[in-house]
């Protein structure tokens, strides 16, 4: 299908002088609303103004401006019908053969601090979203672009076709077109349910709407028999899993992503050298170090029986000295995560043809809501981003850690956060010595902790500990004090605080309270 004529209308004008160039020197008629139209008559176009071309002016502060049969018949009239092409000659009504539309700037007008009512509503977009629509909705016979990143290709497919779009191109719009104005309509409906009575936008709207874009279709989910797929967040979410460049290595698994994406997570916390090996999302080892090295010979220490097949991250460029040393234990890795590999790490990785091997940007930001389906309907809640810092420590014992114990408490607390509730983590020069996750009570955690260690061959004599969660009785504290821990972080807070911070005066530990819990479902 040929394109004659366009109609061009876009609030976002990065690049359309250029498409425009490019369709006019392809001999396309070109239409345009106000700005737009400016914009292209100012760099020397030949341009038709909407007003002129309907024959009403751009009335009532432009919210009529394209609202008009001349453009809508024009667009919507079926091509293949002689009754359609019929009526459209009988009123005078030309075809429009491509429209090149993007909205006004809903979204980023309600992203401003002290937004009004008023100025949001003045940023819905009306005549836009109807042609978008109509366009998609006859892609039969008309190109809808809503995207500056088609202009181009589109440009290019022209040119080599005799100035013709192809059906499946059209197509390939539509559906983008009606993403578009879906997600539009969606951050509106948004942005109104969550006034409150004064106006004011609040976090969570009556009812959600999310978009986001199917990465793929994966073999199953998280068992054969499940079906599952990928999708990404279409806004912009710096240094998450979802911007992975895969580099090599079998397709990942819904498993692989999700382990993948804790230990991305857990590694990213760490300003220093960092390793975190993942097995069914729980860590089984972390630890820090002078050197990536360092810290991935420590981290394979505290269960080397469990980092077999797992999923593996690090906080800084991969070099040999580590894929050698992953090479020499036969340490078998799902996934290998990393902001960047050496070429050499590289090349001595492709030899494993299996492993995959994600490079993402590392960046601290956190992400949006997080999401858990429940049977007919949906958990939202903004992420976990307590960080404990020192100044967050309160120490509640009469002895009080060492800096080396506040260090190692530090740490262990931050890696609590990555383990499932309830979650002990005993650790000491920088790594986790024995993890207890997902028990249902904390004394088992405690106990599986210790016995872990114990196989490992890791002495938790002298070991710092943390609990995600405060303890309800003394019990725990008890056991942790047998196992050898010298020094606690817990957020405190238990109904039986007083009773618990005196079982550890009585085991002569130091113990601090974080203020803050970090439970993990
Ligand atoms: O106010 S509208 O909802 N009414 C219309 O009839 C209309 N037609 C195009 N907004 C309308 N538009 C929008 O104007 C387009 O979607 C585009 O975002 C904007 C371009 O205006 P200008 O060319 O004057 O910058």
């Amino acid at each position: 299908m040929k394109i004659r004529q366009a109609l061009i209308s876009v609030s976002d004008k990065r690049g359309v002088l250029e498409f425009a160039q490019g369709l006019a020197a392809q001999g396309v008629k070109l239409l345009s609303t106000g700005g737009t139209a400016k914009m292209l008559r100012d760099a020397g176009l030949a341009v038709t103004e909407i007003g002129d071309y309907t024959g009403f002016p751009e009335m009532l502060d432009g919210r009529v401006k394209t609202l008009h049969p001349k453009v809508h018949g024009g667009i919507l009239a079926r091509r293949d019908l002689p009754e359609h092409l019929a009526t459209i000659e009988q009123h005078g009504i030309p075809t429009i053969d491509l429209v090149c539309v993007n909205l006004y700037p809903f979204r980023e007008t309600v992203a401003k601090p002290n937004v009004t009512l008023e100025d949001a509503i003045e940023n819905i977009d009306i005549g836009g979203p109807a042609m978008v629509r109509s366009s998609a909705k006859n892609y039969a016979g008309v190109a809808i672009v809503t995207d500056p990143a088609d202009y181009q290709p589109l440009l290019d497919e022209m040119q080599g076709h005799g100035g013709e779009l192809s059906l499946n191109t059209r197509f390939g719009l539509a559906k983008k077109a009606f993403t578009h104005t879906a997600r539009y309509d969606s951050a509106i409906a948004n942005w109104l349910t969550s006034l409150d009575e004064q106006n004011q936008p609040q976090q969570f709207p009556a009812a959600y709407h999310a978009a986001f874009d199917r990465v793929e279709v994966l073999r199953y989910g998280e068992n054969p028999h499940q079906q599952a797929a990928f999708y990404k967040d279409p806004v912009h979410t710096p240094g998450a899993i979802a911007n992975y460049t895969q580099l090599q290595g079998k397709e990942l698994s819904y498993n692989n992503i999700a382990d993948a994406d804790a230990a991305w997570e857990c590694v990213k916390v760490f300003d220093t050298p960092a390793c975190v090996i993942i097995k069914h999302a729980n860590p089984c080892g972390v630890a820090i170090g002078g050197k990536l090295l360092e810290a991935y010979e420590k981290a394979f220490k505290t269960d080397s029986t469990s980092a077999f097949g797992g999923i593996i991250a690090f906080n800084g460029t991969v070099d040999v000295d580590v894929v050698n040393a992953m090479n020499e234990r036969k340490h078998f890795v799902e996934v290998l995560i990393a902001p960047a590999f050496t070429a050499a790490a590289k090349e001595l990785l492709a030899g494993k043809t299996n492993l995959r091997v994600l490079e993402v940007p590392l960046q601290r930001a956190y992400h949006a809501f997080e999401y858990k389906r429940v049977g007919g309907g949906l958990l939202i809640q903004s992420p976990d981003m307590f960080n404990v810092q020192p100044s967050d420590l309160k120490v509640v014992t009469k002895k009080a850690p060492t800096d080396a114990q506040l260090e190692d408490l530090l740490f262990a607390y931050r890696v609590a956060k990555f383990v499932k509730s309830n979650a002990i983590v005993f650790c000491g020069g920088g790594m986790t010595l024995g993890v207890g996750a997902g028990q249902m009570s904390r004394v088992d955690s405690t106990k599986i902790a210790a016995i872990k260690a114990q196989a490992a061959g890791l002495s938790l004599d002298g070991s710092c500990v943390a609990s995600d969660a405060f303890f309800p009785f003394r019990d725990g504290v008890d056991v942790l004090a047998q196992a050898g821990a010298k020094a606690v972080i817990q957020p405190g807070g238990s109904m039986r605080d007083a009773e618990v911070i005196a079982a550890a005066d009585e085991h002569g530990l130091a113990m601090v309270v974080t203020g803050a819990r970090h439970f993990r479902h």
